[in-house]
């Protein structure tokens, strides 16, 4: 039973009840790709175009694409004023809750009231077209009001997710080159009040350009005051509610995202107005199938891309209700997310892998607590999502009536861009699937994923470093996006997505994927989480190392899970080693980081793990394998 455990022909066909009422149906698949700019222009026209584009696509001067040429249009308007004169002021856009308890609701008419002041405020603290404004928050909603009213002005935004160090701020407002700062006292994490302004004083004390620092008050933390620092409440409630915009060309910068990439200074990947808005706007609709009723929950905090682009411009752009939480999953209770679901009936809901491995760990009676039977649709993003936690996500959190989208994307391509269509497209755990209709893939002989052809939210550069640009994306296969991701294309030409390519291992000659054995370790009962390093072996050139969490109250053996990946895979996946440990280290957005365990594996000092969510889990980690 356990052999060809991957290729093994698990598949669900498309749900019936989505199929009927499906937002985009199979037929989108052939239209794309018949005609890509008209599809596009189809998808473009779901939105408020002042001004109309002249041409859809300006491919001359690759790979810097211009979308939607000569159009003009405000993305604050798109994701709020439209809705509310289309007389959807009083729907819900935020149920916000607070990690401490308390909540809050934002219709339509509230976020454009308080986008509409915040724009003043901006305008009157003299920030102006072009000119670019850090956001360090918690996932409070002053900041979506904070990156709306940025684009209202046309300001780019740069939003640092707030459990960056004031190093890695520093280093964000400089590279950007702004001069306002928006922050906080601090927010709620794990049952606490973490203070955040103490980082921004940091940073700034050395950035003299920085003329503003806006704080909001969440936590009422006393808090060092200088010259520069306003409160938000002072500043923004005292402005009129009313503010005209402006229209903006479409290749207006919209932001600069800085990338949690686990090596090198990070890229500041830009991304202009109109494509990505379409994009956004249309993968929402057609990946989560949005409809009117929706209660949609994008866990990722809006620091990383899927908050930009799954919290705040695609759904809002598509009028949606949705859910926003401050704290972690286990503040105060380990059925935090489950309490929130039931509460609100929530629909849909959008997590990371390592947050349902997580929840695989805690074990099934917590959820089974509440009631899920709101939700219709699971999402998945930011890492392969194993087929066993896939299995799980589908069983005790989906009720096994809720389809699965597993959807890959980047910062890079702003949108997503595999992933299958609810209703249309069936599925199989731990494949993506095939591209959205509009966007074309291809897997390289070498076994790179590489995309084909311009896609509207495509990154139009890295702020400062167009050479690097080009030389990271667009080098490796002329003409092609190169991803950085492994891939393989199976028989009814789904993708599997293997990781990054700096995780392939090479053992005895063969290739062999950090996500394929990763997957097999986790399909055994004991296994909760694992991550598989290739380290340097004098008789193989790498052999598999292998770090595994227990499931639960388990207490994996290693040579059994050594002949579990062996049966699974075949003798040349077999582990060399395997060590249980407590925890992974991964990044902030939950991505483990595989190089710091190669170094472990390896017996090295240790790099740079300023990324690291907790640098004490590498101590455990080395203990654990020295001691
Ligand atoms: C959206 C986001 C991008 C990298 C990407 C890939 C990994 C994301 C995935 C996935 C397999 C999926 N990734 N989604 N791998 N299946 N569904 O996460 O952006 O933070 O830029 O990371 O994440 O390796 O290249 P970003």
């Amino acid at each position: 039973m356990l052999a060809n455990l991957l290729q093994e022909e698990r598949r669900f066909a498309p749900a019936p009840d989505f199929a009927a009422n499906a937002n985009v149906k199979q037929d989108a698949y052939a239209r794309a790709e018949a005609d890509p700019e008209g599809f596009w222009a189809e998808q473009a026209a779901r939105l408020h175009w002042d001004t109309p584009w002249n041409a859809v696509l300006d491919w001359s001067g690759a790979p810097v694409a211009r979308w939607f040429d000569g159009g003009r249009l405000n993305a604050a308007v798109n994701c709020v004023d439209r809705h509310v004169a289309a007389g959807h002021g009083d729907r819900v856009a935020i149920h916000w809750v607070g990690e401490p308890g308390d909540s809050r609701t934002i219709t339509y008419r509230d976020l454009r009231d308080q986008v509409s002041r915040a724009a003043n405020a901006l305008v009157e603290l003299g920030v102006g077209k072009g000119d670019r404004v850090a956001i360090y928050l918690p996932m409070i909603p002053e900041a979506v009001i904070a990156m709306l009213a940025c684009a209202r002005i046309g300001a780019p935004h740069t939003v640092v997710f707030g459990g960056f160090s004031a190093e890695a701020l520093a280093g964000r407002i400089q590279d950007a080159g702004a001069r306002v700062v928006i922050t906080a006292d601090g927010g709620y994490r794990k049952g606490a009040a973490h203070a955040l302004k103490p980082a921004v004083d940091a940073a700034v004390a050395g950035l003299p350009e920085v003329r503003h620092v806006l704080v909001v008050r969440r936590t009422g933390q006393e808090t060092a005051w200088t010259e520069r620092d306003l409160w938000w409440h002072e500043v923004v409630d005292a402005q009129s509610a009313e503010h005209e915009p402006e229209a903006f060309d479409a290749e207006h910068p919209l932001f600069i995202l800085y990338t949690s990439g686990t090596t090198g200074k990070p890229k500041g990947i830009l991304h202009t107005t109109g494509g990505y808005l379409t994009q956004t706007a249309y993968t929402h609709h057609a990946v989560f199938d949005l409809k009117d009723g929706d209660v949609f929950w994008c866990t990722a905090d809006v620091g990383w891309v899927t908050g930009h682009s799954y919290l705040v411009y695609g759904p809002l752009a598509n009028g949606a209700t949705q859910v926003m939480y401050e704290g972690t999953p286990d503040s105060p209770h380990q059925g935090r997310w489950w309490e929130i679901i039931e509460k609100y009936g929530v629909t849909i809901l959008y997590a990371a892998p390592t947050a349902i491995r997580m929840f695989m760990k805690w074990g099934d009676d917590i959820p089974k607590k509440y009631d899920l039977s709101s939700l219709r649709l699971l999402g998945s993003v930011g890492e392969p999502i194993n087929p066993e936690a896939w299995m799980w996500y589908r069983g005790t959190i989906g009720g096994d009536r809720c389809p699965i989208v597993d959807t890959w994307w980047q910062t890079e391509t702003g949108a997503i861009m595999v992933s299958p269509l609810p209703g249309v497209t069936a599925t199989k755990p731990g494949s993506a699937t095939r591209p959205l209709p509009g966007v074309a893939a291809d897997v390289t002989e070498s076994g790179y994923l590489v995309l084909t052809r311009p896609w509207p939210s495509m990154a139009r550069g890295i702020w400062g470093d167009m050479e690097r640009f080009h030389e990271t994306y667009w080098s490796r296969f002329p003409g092609r996006y190169f991803a950085g991701d492994g891939a393989r294309r199976d028989e009814d030409g789904y993708l599997w997505l293997l990781g990054r390519v700096d995780d392939v291992m090479l053992v005895s000659g063969h290739n062999i994927s950090t996500t394929e054995v990763e997957s097999a370790l986790v399909s055994h009962p004991a296994v909760a989480e694992a991550a598989v390093v290739g380290a340097a072996d004098p008789v193989t050139g790498q052999a598999i190392v292998a770090f595994v969490i227990p499931r639960g109250d388990a207490v994996p053996e290693e040579q059994e899970l050594r002949a579990h990946v062996a049966r699974a895979l075949g003798a040349i996946a077999r582990p060399r080693q395997v060590l249980v440990v407590p925890e992974l280290p991964k990044t902030r957005s939950g991505k483990i980081m595989r190089r710091l365990l190669k170094d472990v594996a390896e017996d090295r000092a240790l790099g740079d793990v300023t990324t690291l969510t907790d640098s004490t889990v590498m101590d455990l980690i080395s203990k654990g394998l020295r001691g």
